[in-house]
């Protein structure tokens, strides 16, 4: 268990003079391109708080954009990482293997739907990870195109970039973009022209129209998707269109590719968010949640696929580092033996019954989703489906001045969404749902 006390304080104002300091030497020594969601600078973190500098303990909404499911510096994540550290730090796997890489891969092999042979390669990010399995998907399949879906997010790298939909900020000035990059309409519910009921009649009917016709399904290397997607605002597509997608992908030789960077590792209240409608991609890209905050990615498939790039074509003089590889297996052993699937589930239940009671109180939430730790609330003028990215703004900074770190999402900058670590206890969720329902009150009399 953290030794950091579970409970909200506020001793000075966001920020508090300590944190403004270093913020200071922020501005002057880091590029101003990189953003930044709460302006405080943290000193320890653990549970479902976070401490500033000024002994501000603020409660976690976020865990790092769905990074840190099992908690801050987790007791196996700090203890495995700790023993590693002393044993060796590097080799580099492609020079002298170590069995911690064979291990987590072994456990994504065993963790990702379907009894299927596999195998998995490890990287260290996200994008790294997207990146290698449309390299990988284009190697077994010898064709080029790769389709992906508007708001969707798959990294800042050139390739991933070009696959991500949003402008601004992610690629605004950065093109060229990468060739054979193919962007499908997303079966996005409440913005569907005709509504959620024709979204779920339409959307995987005209995405498969849209391939055939203007790209041809024999061309096609990948599908990508992330079965519910993060950036673009928590949307869950209608049941029935990833494996409605799947299946396509299937009789077409495609291969299937889920995101689930920001969906896996029990956050949505199964291991994978894939799971939830039985669909089996041919290859599941993960990151964020494996390693307990340690950079880590995997790409894990069908092992023929896997096996079908030449040998040296995959690695990186990082990638699966001996130190990421403990703290993952820290951090699976975490989720299995603590069970927090399920209490992601129940979490889920929380946030989502406090914030449909919102929602009928205020007029500003146009929609409330999300599946299991993975829940949002889209803002909109009252009344009408238009975005509402000043509501956003405001209630955000409501909520960090009484100290409770909520993050913003979605291709119109409208979608609070909440991602607390797996492991926040009860009370500090409830206190932090209160609050984001004052901030909500706050704006809309
Ligand atoms: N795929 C589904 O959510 C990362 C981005 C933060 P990396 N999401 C957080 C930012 O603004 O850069 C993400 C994701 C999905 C891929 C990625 C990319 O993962 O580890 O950030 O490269």
């Amino acid at each position: 268990m953290t030794k950091i006390p579970q409970v909200r304080n506020l001793v000075t104002a966001i920020p508090g003079p300590k944190s403004q300091a270093i913020l200071t030497r922020r501005a002057e020594a880091v590029s101003s391109a990189l953003g930044m969601a709460m302006p405080v600078i943290v000193d320890r973190a653990g549970g479902g708080i976070i401490i500033d500098v000024d002994g501000n303990s603020i409660i976690d909404m976020g865990a790092g954009i769905a990074v840190v499911n099992v908690g801050n510096s987790a007791d196996r994540v700090v203890a495995n990482v700790q023993a590693q550290v002393e044993a060796f730090t590097h080799t580099c796997f492609m020079v002298v293997p170590y069995l911690g890489y064979i291990e987590v891969c072994e456990a994504l092999n065993r963790l990702t739907p379907g009894k299927h042979k596999k195998k998995s390669i490890l990287l260290n990010s996200g994008a790294e990870a997207l990146e290698n399995a449309v390299k990988i998907a284009r190697s077994y399949t010898k064709r080029q195109a790769v389709v992906v879906f508007e708001h969707g997010y798959h990294g800042r790298t050139n390739l991933t970039m070009s696959m991500t939909a949003k402008n601004m900020p992610y690629k605004e000035g950065f093109g060229p973009f990468a060739p054979e990059v193919y962007r499908m309409p997303m079966a996005y519910p409440l913005r569907w022209p005709g509504g959620a009921h024709a979204c779920a009649e339409q959307a995987l009917e005209l995405v498969i129209h849209k391939m055939e016709k203007e790209i041809g399904g024999k061309n096609i290397a990948a599908i990508v998707i992330e079965p519910i997607q993060g950036e673009g605002g928590f949307i869950v597509p209608p049941k029935g269109f990833l494996p409605g997608l799947s299946k396509y992908a299937t009789e077409n030789g495609i291969v299937f590719i889920a995101d689930e960077v920001q969906t896996g590792f029990a956050r949505t209240g199964q291991m994978f968010a894939s799971e939830d409608e039985g669909v089996t991609p041919d290859l599941i890209a993960t990151a964020k949640g494996i390693a307990g905050g340690l950079p880590l990615a995997g790409v894990t498939g069908r092992a023929e696929i896997m096996d079908s790039v030449h040998g040296g074509g995959l690695g990186g003089t990082y990638g699966g580092s001996p130190i990421a590889c403990a703290a993952a297996l820290g951090a699976i052993a975490t989720i299995e033996e603590e069970n927090l699937c399920a209490r992601a589930a129940e979490i889920g239940a929380i946030m989502s019954s406090a914030l449909h009671a919102m929602a009928k109180k205020y007029s500003i939430i146009g929609e409330v989703r999300g599946r299991g730790a993975m829940q949002a609330i889209e803002l909109v003028m009252p009344g009408t489906l238009e975005p509402n990215p000043q509501a956003l703004a405001a209630i955000i900074k409501f909520c960090q001045g009484k100290g409770v770190l909520i993050l913003s999402a979605g291709t119109y900058g409208n979608v609070i969404r909440l991602l607390p670590p797996l492991v926040i206890p009860e009370n500090l969720l409830h206190e932090a749902l209160d609050i984001l329902d004052q901030a909500i009150g706050s704006i809309s009399s």
